[in-house]
């Protein structure tokens, strides 16, 4: 099998890879033309492949690290653990079957709150709205490279603490309830992590940024209030229009990015509106 990978034009970065053949098992040489091309371009864009099986999509997925398996996870015991299902469709009771609503989502990393964070995450479409429900990501390695000197100085070997609460404030107050009425929560535990502000990505010794403003929560061993006013000023300098790559999703894309380098968010959608996504995420310890 052979890939074909082209910049995306106009973005500030990405690619599109076509070629891709989920029916037939990753092999080495297709899985280091992915990684390369990951590398180069932070964000891939499958495009024009025939739909995987919920089996060859984390049959991809593992091939490039461990799975976490975010379907236990969250609570959505009903797929194959390592997907977790991004969707606003319900149940026959009425509960939501998976993580995330027709609400947006703010800018994250994905498992930021946990000691191993998200490496390489994955979001296959299924079915999308109308209109509405596009994904942005942001280069945070570049944030960090064009941070402005004082700023830098603020946070430089410090380390900032991360958890899961807000993420539950992206679904809606009915669907929460629903769930925590139906005995599934979207997330069971309340895990939380520490980690550099300053990351050097464990592969490629490449320097990013790593806050996001849905999951970190502090800056240590400053005070509150110069920890929530570096966090602000640094949000408004890191995530600029420059640096952001919109997504506007067609049925079958999956887009792979580099989730330690980016943060990434989610645009709202009409709600009488199905928007069904399947997401992995490989983690690795920063
Ligand atoms: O629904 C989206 O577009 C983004 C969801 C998300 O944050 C993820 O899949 O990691
Ligand atoms: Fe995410």
């Amino acid at each position: 099998m052979s890939i074909s990978v082209t910049a995306i034009e106009g973005a500030p970065f990405g690619a599109v890879v076509e070629g891709w053949n989920p029916a037939e098992a990753p092999d080495d040489a297709l899985v280091s033309a992915v990684a390369d091309a990951l590398q180069k371009y932070l964000l891939l864009a499958f495009r024009g492949h025939k739909r995987p099986t919920d089996e060859q999509l984390a049959a991809f997925g593992a091939a490039f690290g461990p799975l976490i398996k975010g379907s236990g996870y969250f609570g959505n015991e009903n797929r194959l653990p390592e997907i977790l299902p991004v969707t606003n469709r319900l149940d026959e009771h009425g509960v939501p079957l998976g993580v995330g609503s027709s609400s947006g989502c703010d800018w994250h990393a994905d498992y930021s709150y946990m000691p191993t964070v998200g490496d390489i995450s994955f979001l296959e479409c299924t079915e999308h709205p109308a209109a509405g429900g596009a994904t942005y990501f942001c280069n945070m390695y570049e944030a960090l490279e064009m941070l402005p000197e004082e700023l830098l100085n603020e946070v430089e070997g410090k380390s900032a603490f991360h958890d899961a609460l807000n993420a539950e404030r992206n679904t809606t107050a009915e669907d929460a309830e629903k769930k925590r009425a139906s005995g599934r929560h979207t997330i069971k535990q309340k895990p939380a992590a520490s980690h550099p502000v300053i990351v050097a990505h464990p592969r490629t010794g490449r320097k990013t940024l790593y806050v996001n403003p849905m999951l970190t929560r502090y800056i240590k061993d400053v005070s509150a209030e110069k920890s929530h006013r570096v966090l602000e000023e640094i949000f408004a300098e890191a995530i600029r229009p420059e640096r952001i790559y919109k997504h506007s999703w067609r049925k079958g894309d999956m887009v792979v990015w580099d989730t330690i380098g980016t943060v990434h968010r989610r645009d709202s959608f009409p709600s009488n509106e199905i928007r069904d996504m399947r997401q992995m995420s490989t983690l690795f310890e920063i």
